[in-house]
């Protein structure tokens, strides 16, 4: 119902108020790699799309699990992996970003509890236009994956 009304508004006048982060981001896939109890930091991973009209622009998130969550790249230099931070990610109308273990992530630093595979953990999207976005992430294990870069990445911290 939420869905229809919201279409109904953006149809029925031109003057409606700017489209904002909140009704024109979906975000698909989020998932966090689960870690040991040891690890200082994980990685979060998800898609989002913007299906509205203006550009919208990531610059952070927050997770009550973690006491701080950056944006990060991994870039491969010198046949290293390394992660640079990223003050935001462009999202211009129709983009579709995947943040994956090779590429983008949240970087979730210092967790606050130990979280387990398919525990479910809220976190809130920041993006310029002040808008914020929850979305839900699921902790999935790491099996079979290569976590070679991730691992060296996040040593040079
Ligand atoms: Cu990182």
């Amino acid at each position: 119902m939420k869905k229809w009304s919201a279409l109904f508004l953006v149809g029925a006048t031109l003057l409606a108020t700017p489209a904002t982060a909140e009704n024109s981001i979906h975000v698909t896939d989020a998932w966090i790699r689960a870690a040991p109890p040891v690890a200082q930091m994980q990685a979060g991973y998800l898609t989002i799309q913007n299906h509205g009209k203006s550009e919208q622009s990531l610059i952070g998130a927050t997770c009550a699990s973690f006491a701080k969550v950056e944006i990060h790249e991994t870039v491969q230099h010198d046949g290293q992996s390394h992660m640079l931070p990223k003050a935001s990610i462009p999202l211009p109308p129709g983009a579709k970003v995947s943040f994956t273990p090779t590429g983008l992530h949240l970087m979730l630093i210092n967790p606050q509890t130990t979280l387990k595979p398919m525990d479910k953990v809220a976190i809130t999207l920041k993006f310029a236009d002040g808008t914020e976005l929850p979305v839900t992430a699921e902790v999935r294990a790491a099996t079979g994956e290569k976590s070679k870069g991730e691992a060296g990445g996040h040593s040079h911290h």
